[in-house]
Formats: structure tokens, sequence, C-alpha cells
């Protein structure tokens, strides 16, 4: 359970006034499923029970828009866009379905008159977390907004048994467990039988003539594994309309069962079966991709077998002109882990519905699109030939002939040029044979984007600088955006209702309308009010950390705020380095007065990524030595957040002050946290990465603290070789830090325990450039501290932040795909 209590404005957040016949069928409907669904009388129940009988009385109400919202997509013959992702990470439900519905003060008031506490019953739901970090956060915020704007689009993945791990801390290091989320029941989904598709592994490829004469392929003799659908309603704002999610799960085939059990090996029979269904066991924990992984490799088919079997179902369905297609079907690959598409896409076309060769290419790059979201060299996914043509020997083929007629294609325009044509080759030639997955979606598809306009950038002129050139126009931007239901309305109830207090309710599904509150900066009611919110929110999170922690925590101080994956590039070390520095300025001059601070962060670490663990550990020892150090008062803490997840960013973005974002330049390719923050008014410290390029164009310079090299910049210093040592050298304060940290100040158990990761910084070559930004870091630092001193202007800054932050919802983002991409709307 993650969680303090909110206490909520009367109001509500949305606002929508609750009738007292809403609240008294409410009433009755909770009752009747704590009875008939969950079992139990009011007089045995636990709060468990009772979110269960609200969550299937709610359920109710969303399942009351679902079925008319797709017949009504079957009756207009709506264009569907499908948006394949191997990650979800869609949290809590039951708070989200409320705001969308217009039920949440109905609900709050019918449990309490039921004797229960909505906060305590809320916090017993356990969140779905099918996804990593942002880019299955992205891909839970466009549902949304597809829903809330009126796209029909479905969302296809994977339902894993186990999702993102539940991170422990131990003496200070990362400890991971397993998460069996679906042990009580998920009451969100509906299991669905009848829907179940077969999907095929290994085998072999036969090749024959047909009796015109043509050339054929079949695929034979492979393994089958049952894909079942299990669909999750997914309600828009306002209730209107409500699309599907459909995840799948992995069943044994029955035939194969029997196979073993006619032999009388019940045994045997029985664990092929869970080897079969090990395909949607668990959800990979890595943010960047893992290699040469046979049971990834094999999940990422298994989806997207599955989907295009039930895309291409429903589609023949009302049509039978396989031409159409394009104009009836978009296809939003989520990074290259569904890429696979583009050739079992080739492969239905061609083997079993027989369409000719090229026919099937033009419908196929007709339907497909592809979403980059990184660009560092380790995640883009490639697999190995030999893996390949193990387990699917038909796709590899299908994969070789699309490379051999592309690359025909550019020599054809390029004349004797082998470099690009190495370069560009879907297989990566060398002793080690690979398909480079990312080629395979660029190809296959009518349009790639990226998700910030530096990303974009960057995509254009390095990974994908020869498509640029062979495609112009193919790589647009689609700036990233997150969905203001839950980043504001669920998770700030307070600074919603103080919003919508102010400006109407307009803003809800119009972001853009925030700017109204331009005219209340210097209204010093509302300013005072603003300031009572973003107090109260930290005050939650302070009680929180002592409840979880036993850390006190001063309300008062500049919350500072850093929440995300564990990563090198994303820096974290770099704010420990300037917490550090922080301490040693104290200690070195104990009167010194500087502004109170409480330095949060929070994340995960990939469970083999050892570097990242290591830094979880650091945080954790520095934390030990500061927040004991009885010289250093109020003035300073440092707090690690355990096990962070969609819940706790819930609670922690509504409270933050300062929102780091403090990747080195060109590293992190948009960010969403960045968003989440400062629409809540933090103010961002942050380097010109990602979309904080974007959100210093819209709130102003002047309202942030941006520092460091830029994209530029870095990439000379990685070009003309970087002097991290003498860089270190240079700096006093910077190699005190350095100096502390690596001989064991903060872990004197094990003096050497960070020598290794402080050698990275110096004689590793520091390739992150942490030593380059260091002083602009501090400097920036203490500008914060400096406009923090003064709260007038902290506020202004603040409230303007919010007011122009409208860009970035994800309802602009899925307008934006349908227009430039799905052509859906
Ligand atoms: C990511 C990028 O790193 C982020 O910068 C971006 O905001 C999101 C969404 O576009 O995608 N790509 C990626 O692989 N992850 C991202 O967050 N990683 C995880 O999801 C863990």
């Amino acid at each position: 359970m993650a969680g303090g209590k909110k206490t909520m404005n009367k109001a509500g957040p949305a606002a929508a006034h609750s009738s007292h016949e809403d609240v008294e069928e409410l009433k009755t409907a909770i009752r009747s499923h704590l009875i008939y669904t969950v079992g139990k009388e009011a007089v045995s129940a636990t709060a468990r029970d009772w979110f269960l009988a609200a969550a299937h009385a709610v359920r109710d109400r969303v399942t009351q828009g679902w079925m008319p919202t797709l017949n009504g997509y079957y009756r207009e013959d709506s264009k569907r866009v499908y948006y394949l992702s191997m990650e979800f990470l869609i949290g809590r439900t039951l708070v989200n379905s409320l705001i969308n519905l217009g039920l949440y003060d109905a609900v709050r008031e019918a449990l309490a008159e039921l004797g229960q506490d909505f906060e305590e019953v809320a916090a017993w739901e356990v969140e779905a977390a099918l996804g990593n970090g942002g880019l299955g956060r992205l891909a839970a915020c466009l549902l949304d907004s597809m829903a809330t704007i009126g796209v029909a689009g479905f969302g296809y993945g994977i339902r894993y048994d186990y999702g993102m791990f539940t991170q422990h801390i131990e003496h200070g290091w990362q400890v991971e467990s397993p998460e069996n989320w679906l042990r009580y029941g998920n009451p969100w989904e509906f299991p669905r039988p009848g829907v179940i598709f077969p999907v095929r592994f290994g085998g072999r490829v036969i090749h024959f003539r047909d009796s015109r004469g043509f050339n054929c392929s079949q695929w034979v003799d492979a393994e089958e594994v049952m894909a079942m659908a299990y669909d999750v309603p997914v309600p828009g704002f306002g209730g209107k309309k409500v699309n599907n999610l459909r995840l799948w799960s992995a069943k044994s085939t029955r035939e194969f069962d029997l196979k073993y059990f006619n032999a009388g090996n019940y045994i045997e029979a029985v664990r092929d079966k869970n080897e079969s269904e090990t395909l949607s066991k668990v959800l990979y924990p890595s943010d960047m991709t893992e290699r040469g992984k046979e049971l990834r490799f094999k999940q990422e088919y298994f989806f997207v077998a599955a989907s295009i079997q039930d895309i291409l179902s429903r589609f023949r369905k009302s049509h039978s002109d396989w031409e159409k297609l394009p104009d009836k079907v978009a296809i939003q690959l989520n990074d290259t882990h569904p890429a696979m598409v583009v050739a079992e896409l080739m492969r239905v076309l061609v083997d079993e519905h027989e369409l000719a060769w090229d026919r099937a290419w033009e419908i196929t790059r007709g339907c497909c699109a592809y979403t980059n979201h990184t660009l560092l060299p380790e995640a883009l996914e490639t697999w190995s030939v030999d893996l390949f043509s193990r387990v699917l020997p038909r796709h590899l083929e299908i994969v070789y002939q699309l490379n051999h007629e592309f690359l025909q294609g550019v020599r054809y325009r390029h004349p004797g040029d082998t470099e690009l044509l190495n370069r560009v080759s879907l297989i990566a030639e060398g002793a080690d044979r690979r398909v480079r997955m990312a080629h395979l979606a660029v190809i296959g598809s009518h349009k790639v984007n990226g998700v910030a306009a530096i990303h974009t950038g960057l995509m254009k002129s390095t990974i994908f600088s020869d498509f640029e050139h062979l495609s112009p126009g193919k790589i647009i931007n689609l700036t990233n955006g997150v969905t203001p239901r839950r980043w504001m309305l669920a998770s700030n109830p307070r600074l919603s209702a103080l919003i919508t207090q102010s400006i109407g309710d307009g803003w809800y599904t119009d972001l853009d309308q925030l700017r109204k509150l331009e005219a209340f900066v210097d209204d010093p009611a509302f300013c005072a009010a603003f300031v009572e919110i973003k107090n109260a929110n930290k005050r939650d999170v302070a009680v929180m950390i002592a409840q979880r922690l036993g850390i006190e925590v001063d309300p008062t101080s500049l919350f500072d705020v850093q929440v995300k994956r564990i990563h090198e590039y994303k820096r974290q070390l770099l704010n420990l380095l300037h917490v550090v520095v922080r301490y040693a300025r104290i200690r070195a001059n104990p009167l010194l007065e500087s502004q109170p601070r409480t330095v949060i962060i929070g994340g995960k670490a990939a469970p083999g990524y050892h570097l990242a663990k290591l830094i979880i550990k650091l945080v954790n020892d520095i934390s030990e030595v500061v927040n004991n150090d009885p010289l250093v008062g109020r003035r300073l803490r440092l707090v690690f957040l355990p096990n962070y997840n969609v819940s706790t960013a819930e609670l922690v973005m509504p409270a933050a002050d300062l929102s780091e974002q403090i990747s080195t330049a060109g590293t992190e390719a948009s960010g969403t946290g960045n968003m989440k923050m400062a629409m809540n008014g933090a103010l961002t410290i942050g380097t010109w990465d990602g979309a904080n390029v974007e959100i210093c164009e819209e709130v102003g310079e002047e309202n942030m603290f941006l520092f460091g090299l830029t994209a530029q910049e870095v990439a000379r210093h990685r070009v003309d070789g970087y002097d991290a040592c003498a860089a270190v050298r240079a700096d006093k304060e910077l190699s005190a830090a350095l100096d502390m940290i690596g001989t064991g100040f903060f872990s004197p158990d094990e003096p050497d325990r960070y020598r290794a990761l402080i050698d990275t910084l110096t004689v590793g070559g520091d390739h992150y450039l942490l030593t380059a930004d260091f002083a602009q870091y501090v400097a920036a630092q203490e500008r914060a501290d400096r406009t923090f001193a003064d709260p007038e202007t902290w506020t202004r800054k603040a409230i303007l932040n919010v007011a122009r932050m409208g860009k970035f919802s994800s309802d602009r983002t899925v307008a934006e795909y349908a227009r430039q991409i799905w052509q859906a709307l």
C-alpha cells in the first residue's frame, strides 16, 4: 500500500455535483456488489472488500459507455487506431475512473454513508505496473487522451502475471521482489475466453508452386501457444467514449497437452503447459532493452501475432477489399518492441491471404508508423540472425527479401556507395549477424516520429540520418504530453479546485485555458491560496516520509525532487555531488545561513545494472550521514523514496518545488516527469535536453533554472575528447566532494565501495559529462536558493509555470498523431 492520506477540499477536484439520487444508487450498487460479487456482509467486510465492491460498482458505470462506443465505431466504420506497446503503466484505476465519469464526490459520499473512509478503501487498490517508466506511462496517457478526444483508439499489450518488481531497500541496497498484482483478482478486466488466437514458434519453411504456378512459402511444424484476450475499458473524460485496451495472456493449447496425456505422461503435460504460459509471466524490468534474451523475443512476437490476427479479423467483418486496410487501420509501434508487425503483416497478407508481395508491402507501409523513444545505442534493439531463424524462420526470410529490395532501391539511387548500404541494411553484418529492428520499423512505416523537438532533430542528424536523406519528410516530431486528468485533477485535487474556482472547468479538456491564470499572478488572495496548497501537498509528503522511513523533514523547506529510473545518463550522481557540496559547506562553516532543503530522490534500477544499484546505495549512505549530523540542523535532508511507482508519483509530483531534469544534453528523448511537475507548480532545474527545451519556450527561461552544455557542445566534447581529470583538478569543491565519496567518508564500513563509481567520472572519462556541467549546476542551485528565499517571486514563477504548460497535455499530442499520422480526426 502506498501512501499517506490526502484531505480533499469539500468541493472535490472535478466539482461534478453529485445528486442525491447518484449517491443513493451508488450505495445500493456497492452494497449489492459487496454481497453478490465479493461474498461478504457489511459487518465482516474488510477495507479491501469495500474496495472491490466499490470498484465493481464503478466498473458497471464505465461499462455502460463501453458497448455503445464500440458499436458506434462499427456503425460509423471509423478508422481504428491500434497502439501496440509492450508496456502500459496504468497505475491505479479507481480515482481516475471516478474523475473521468464525474462520480468522484458521489462515490466518496456513498462510501462515507456506508461508514467507510474513501482514502482508506482506495489505498487497497494494487496498481497495474505493466511498464518500466516513461515509455509505458506515455502509452497510458495516450489511451486516456484518445478516449477523451474521441479517437477510435485501441491499446494492445501483454497481461503480465508479474509487472514491475517491488523495490525494497535493505541496508541501503535495492532488493527486488516480484509483484503478484493479480493475486486478489483485477476488478478492471474482462477475460475473453472466446477471443483466443494461436501463435506459432519454431518449425521450418517449405517452398512450393501453387496451382497458378506462383512460388509460395508455408511455415510448418511450428509449436503453438494460445493468446487469450483480457479487455480493460478505458473511459475518456466526460464518460462519452470508452475505448478498449486488450491485453494478451499466454495459454497452452489443448492438443499440445493431449499428446502427453494420451501417452499417460500427466506430469510432463502439466510441465509443458506451464512452459508455454511463461510467455506472459513477467515484464522485463530493464529500462533499456535486454539483449539476446529469447523469452523477450518470443514475448514480442507473441503479442504482435495475436494483435494482428485480431485487427485483421475485425477488419474483415466489414471489408473484403484489402486495399482499404490503410484507410481503416492505423498501427502505431511504440518503440521497436512491436516492430515484428512489419514482417508478420507481410507474412499473413502474402502467405495466408495470397496477396502479391508488392501490394502487401504498400498496404503494410500504409498502416504502420513507428515512434522512437531513445537515441542511446545500447537501447536500439537487434536480434541475432541465429535466434531469429530458430524461432521465426519464415519472418527471417521475409526480412531478407525486404532488405534485398530495399537495398536494391538504395543502390540504384546511390551507385557504388557500399558504406551507405552497410549502414542502412536491415542486417548488421559481422561475426554475429543481427537484425536491426529500428531499420525494419523505419522502412515498414509511412511515418516515423520522435517525442520532442530536440530528439527528433537528433534522430534526423544521427541514428537515422541516412533514412532522412533517403525519405525526406518521413521523420516528424510529435512532442510528448501527459494527461491532466490523472496528473492534475486526480493527483492534485487542491490545486485543481483553486484553478476551477478561478477560471472555470474548461481546462480539463483544453489545457491551453490555463493561460487565464496569468491574470491572477498579482492577485494576493489567489497567490496565498496557491502557496497554501503547495504547503499542504508538501505536508502530506512529509507525513508519508515520516511513516515510511522515519525521517523528519521540514515541510517549509525547499522540496527538491528527482524521481525517475536510475540511470547514468539521468545523472542522479550529479544531484548527489551537489548535496555533498552543500553538506561540506555547512561542515566547513557551521554558522552558514543556507536555505533549508529536502532533496528527494526516487527510482528503480534495472536488476542487472550494477552501477545504478550502487547509486541507490550511495543515496542511502549519504542520507544516513547528512540526516544524522547534528551540525546540519534543519538546513539539509536527503531522502531516498523506496519503490517509486505511479501512486507515489501522484503524491510527490504535486509537492515538488524544484523539478530535477538534469540529463546530459542529447540523452533524454523527452522526459514526461518534467511536464508533470511543472504543471503542478514546480520550477525546473534542468539541462537543454528533451522537452525541457520546449517547456522553456512556453514558460520562459526566467521561470526556470537552466544550465549546462548544449547537445552540440556535448557532441563536440565526444569528438574532440574531454579531459575529466583536468576539470576535476580545476574545481576545489568538486574534487573535495569526489574525494569524500571515493575514500569512504559516507561508507566507513567499506571505504572502497564507491572507488569504481567515482573513477567513471575521472579516469573513466566521464562519458555523461557530470564534471563538465558541475559548476554551472551548483550555480543554478544557488539561483534556486536565492529565488526561494523571496517567496513572492518564487510563487509568481510557479504560477506562471502552471499557466503556461497547456502545450503538454497528451490531448494535444494525440490530436497531432491523429492528424499527421493516422488520418483519424
Ligand atoms: C523513454 C525516454 O527515455 C523518455 O525520455 C521519454 O519521455 C519516454 C516517452 O517517450 O520514453 N524511452 C525509453 O526507453 N524509456 C523512456 O522513458 N524508458 C522507460 O520507459 C523505462
